[in-house]
This record gives C-alpha cells, sequence and structure tokens, in this order.
C-alpha cells in the first residue's frame, strides 16, 4: 500500500478538503442538465469528472437500488491494462495511471494495490497468445514480461508448478504494475466527491422510460419517483443497457451474461499477487480481509439473474485446487453472480447514440472494473462537449456497422 498512516486516518475522518463523511442522498428534481443512469462506478465517476474538470454539476445520478449494488461491488476487483490492441491499451493505460493517485484524487482510501498480476500459460496456443500481448504491450510502453515456471512459483509460492498436474504451468505473463483496490470504497470515493461538488445521487429510483421530442432528441426520463426533465443523458447501466437503451428505440449489440465469483472464509495472508488462468477458468488474489476471492467464468447462456449455475463454479474450484492444492480444505464463504454485457469484440462501447442527447457507456463485459476511472474520464469529457476523447474515439458504436472492430476475446482474462 502506498498510503501513510496519517492518511489512512484523514480518509477515515472524512478528508481534509471539507468534504463529507457519506454521500448526500438526494431527492429528485424536475430538471437536471445532464440524468446519467446507473450509480455503479462508472456512472459516479463520470458525474465526479463532469464536475470537477468540467464544471457541470447540476447532474442526478439515478440509480435502482443502492449506490455500487451492481457490478461494481460483485466483481474481483483485478486491474491490468495488458490488453492486445493500442486503442485498448491507450484506454485501459490511462484507467491505470488514474487509479495510481486516486485515493490522493477522492481523499479516500481505495485501497488500489499494484501488487502484481499473473497470468497463466498451460498450452502451446496460451504460451503463444501471452507472448503475443507481452511483445504488444512492451511496442504500446506498457509492462508486461514473461517468466518461467519456476520464476512464477518465486512469485507465487502457493502455486503448483510440477508437470503431472492436470493443467501444467508453462509460464506466465506477469504485469507487476497490475494488482486490486476495494470496489466498494471506489463507488463511495466517487459518490462522495461527487456529491460534495454538488452532484445529485438518488438511489431507489428506477428510469423505466426516455422521453423524447417529436424531432428526436431526448427531453428527460420517467423514473418510479416521476418524470426528470434532461436535454443530456448517459447510460451507465451495466447489464441492463439493451432494456434501457431499447426505452429510447436503440437496439443494441450486446448480451448479458451472469458472471460468478465466490470468497473463502479468511485465513493470514498466503497470497500476495493475483494469478489468472483463462484456459481453465479460474482465478484467485487475497483480500486484506484475508478471504481468498475467486473468480469463475461466465455462463452457457444469456440471463439477468445475479447468480450462475453452480456447475460453473464447481468447475473452478476444481480447478483452484488442482493449481493451489494448499487450499483444498478451505471452506467458502460466499457465492454470487452479476450481469455483464458483452459486446461482440469484448470491447466497450463509449459515446454518442443515434439519438441526440443519448450517451451510452457499456460493453465491459467481464472487465470494466479496472477501467473505472478511465471510462468515467472519458465519458464525461463527451458527455460535457459533446465529442469523444481521444482515449474513447475508437469505442463508437457505429464500429458494428462499419466493421473497425477491436478484437480482445483473448485478453479477456475469464472464460466467456
Ligand atoms: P454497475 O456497477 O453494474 O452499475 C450499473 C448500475 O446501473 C447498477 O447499480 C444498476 O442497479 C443500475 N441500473 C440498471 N438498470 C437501471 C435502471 N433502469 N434505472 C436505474 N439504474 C439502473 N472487471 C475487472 O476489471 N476486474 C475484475 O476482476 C472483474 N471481476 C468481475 C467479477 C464478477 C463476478 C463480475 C460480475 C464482474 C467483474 N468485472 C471485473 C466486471 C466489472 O465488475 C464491471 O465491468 C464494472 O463493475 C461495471 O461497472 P458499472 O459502473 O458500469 O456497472
Ligand atoms: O478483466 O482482469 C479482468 C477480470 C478478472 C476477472 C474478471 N475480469
Amino acid at each position: 500500500m502506498r498510503h501513510s498512516l496519517f492518511s489512512i486516518v484523514r480518509n477515515a475522518i472524512g478528508g481534509n478538503r471539507g468534504w463529507p463523511a457519506q454521500w448526500r442522498e438526494a431527492a429528485p428534481k424536475p430538471e437536471y442538465d445532464i440524468v446519467i443512469v446507473g450509480a455503479g462506478g462508472h456512472g459516479l465517476a463520470t458525474a465526479y469528472y463532469l464536475a470537477r474538470e468540467h464544471g457541470i454539476s447540476n447532474i442526478a445520478v439515478l440509480e435502482k437500488g443502492w449506490l455500487g449494488g451492481g457490478n461494481t461491488g460483485r466483481n474481483t476487483t483485478i486491474i491490468r491494462s495488458n490488453y492486445l490492441w493500442e486503442e485498448s491499451q491507450k484506454l485501459y493505460e490511462h484507467a491505470l495511471k488514474l487509479w495510481e493517485t486516486l485515493s490522493q484524487e477522492l481523499n479516500y482510501n481505495v485501497m488500489y494495490s499494484p501488487r502484481g498480476v499473473m497470468m497463466l500459460a498451460h498450452t502451446v496456443h496460451d504460451v503463444q497468445s501471452a507472448q503475443r500481448h507481452i511483445h504488444a504491450n512492451r511496442l504500446g510502453g506498457i509492462d508486461n514480461e514473461w517468466i518461467t515456471p519456476e520464476q512464477a512459483k518465486a512469485f507465487c509460492p502457493l502455486l503448483n508448478i510440477e508437470a503431472n498436474i492436470r493443467y501444467p504451468i508453462l509460464g506466465a505473463a506477469l504485469q507487476r504494475r497490475g494488482g486490486v483496490a476495494r470496489h466498494d470504497a471506489v463507488a463511495w470515493g466517487y459518490a462522495r466527491g461527487a456529491s460534495a461538488l454538488g452532484v445529485d445521487i438518488i438511489q431507489n429510483c428506477e428510469v423505466t422510460g426516455i422521453d423524447r421530442a417529436p424531432s428526436g432528441e431526448v427531453t428527460g426520463v420517467q423514473t418510479t419517483r416521476g418524470a426528470i426533465r434532461a436535454r443530456r443523458i448517459g447510460v451507465v447501466a451495466a447489464g441492463h443497457t439493451s432494456v434501457l437503451m431499447a426505452m429510447a428505440g436503440v437496439r443494441m449489440p450486446l448480451e448479458s451474461y451472469p458472471l460468478q465469483a465466490l470468497v473463502s472464509e479468511p485465513v493470514k495472508p498466503i497470497m500476495s499477487c493475483v494469478v489468472m488462468s483463462n484456459t481453465v477458468h479460474a482465478y484467485m488474489s487475497q483480500s486484506d480481509k484475508g478471504e481468498l476471492v475467486i473468480g469463475a467464468g461466465t455462463d452457457a447462456y444469456t440471463s439477468y439473474s445475479q447468480t450462475g449455475a453452480l456447475h460453473i463454479s464447481a468447475h473452478t474450484l476444481d480447478a483452484i485446487c488442482e493449481l493451489f492444492p494448499a487450499v483444498r480444505r478451505m471452506r467458502m464463504l460466499r457465492n454470487w453472480g452479476g450481469i455483464v454485457d458483452v459486446t461482440p469484440d469484448r470491447s466497450p462501447i463509449i459515446g454518442k447514440t443515434p439519438v441526440p442527447g443519448l450517451y451510452v457507456n457499456c460493453g465491459w463485459g467481464t472487465g470494466g472494473f479496472k477501467a473505472t476511472p478511465g471510462s468515467g474520464h472519458v465519458f464525461a469529457h463527451t458527455l460535457a462537449t459533446g465529442a469523444p476523447h481521444k482515449f474513447n474515439a475508437p469505442f463508437t458504436l457505429d464500429r458494428f456497422r462499419s466493421g473497425r472492430l477491436i478484437d480482445e476475446a483473448a485478453a479477456a482474462a475469464v472464460a466467456h
């Protein structure tokens, strides 16, 4: 951790910018400059940067449930920027750089911990794919290195590198600047920062309709707490984007799938890095509370259920026990799912839509937590100026018409 005892105490008592300890729960007003649908990390970060960098604070962030209760509070918090294509590298590296100073920026300890993310290779195909990513990353100025099984074992002593196991380890790609953060704190930190700058955060307020003028542009939203007028609307509702966009008559190239994770009973520190294996659909790290944080692959079928099929988790636990035999007798405390929306090229969509005034930020699939600060930052720019930031310019909705796809299927790091 890069935080002094002073900064931890200062954050715990509410910071030194005169910010309140918490965000302010607001009642909806009849009209705002901008309405953001979804109070996950991305929506809240968008509101924060709109207020902080663009001076626009007449904003409502509308959340159908509770703040951070979607994927932001359900994910396994892996942060990395080792993507294949230049477009993605720039976007995720932009986010990674923001992570590095986010606790200071928000004056709230988001517990960003760059402890290293190691991605295992079990087959010749894995080796080739990992090395291709490493070369591409290094050309793009992003750290990523190939390590041998012995070096992987030295980095993560819990790992079984014997040659006769079901998923033998042939080597690994290691991004040392990758790591984890505390997901709740990210939502709370952005919420507190945005709220202090005048943004209204409104929970238990589901958007049920998007209003448009006869000439086509958006005029506001219908919600379970009444109608709200706004000439700019940003939909940031992971998993449910298609449902919302259909309210404005826009069909999205998205499918929604459950993705699951589990945590074990807490134990003393046994693992100081993140280990992922795409091929066997399993990855693990240890939280500061001591729980082993374990992630599985997506379900095979589309669904809006925040659970997921049990056989997917069972398969993941099989693999975890093979890779880390020392944890075989540990008990699992909790298992849950989140709904991720996935694009055909496994890259996000951030920008304008065919409906004037309607903007969308979605399609992060299994990997948007790491992007939270960067996504909010570039989306705020787009909403404020009506033009893309240089880092989200390639991530248009139109690419599914033009064919300029950004195929990151192999970088997704989770089976899907
Ligand atoms: P969310 O946090 O889901 O926020 C969207 C919000 O919109 C929700 O709170 C929802 O209630 C709200 N909403 C929906 N419909 C409406 C409506 N009609 N009206 C009002 N509000 C609405 N990514 C990584 O980078 N690293 C990981 O290790 C990682 N692990 C993951 C593990 C799991 C199990 C899951 C499920 C996801 C994981 N992800 C990971 C992906 C990551 O969690 C998401 O991409 C990211 O959190 C999306 O953030 P968000 O703010 O866009 O969405
Ligand atoms: O994108 O690194 C990732 C990830 C890990 C688990 C789910 N997504």
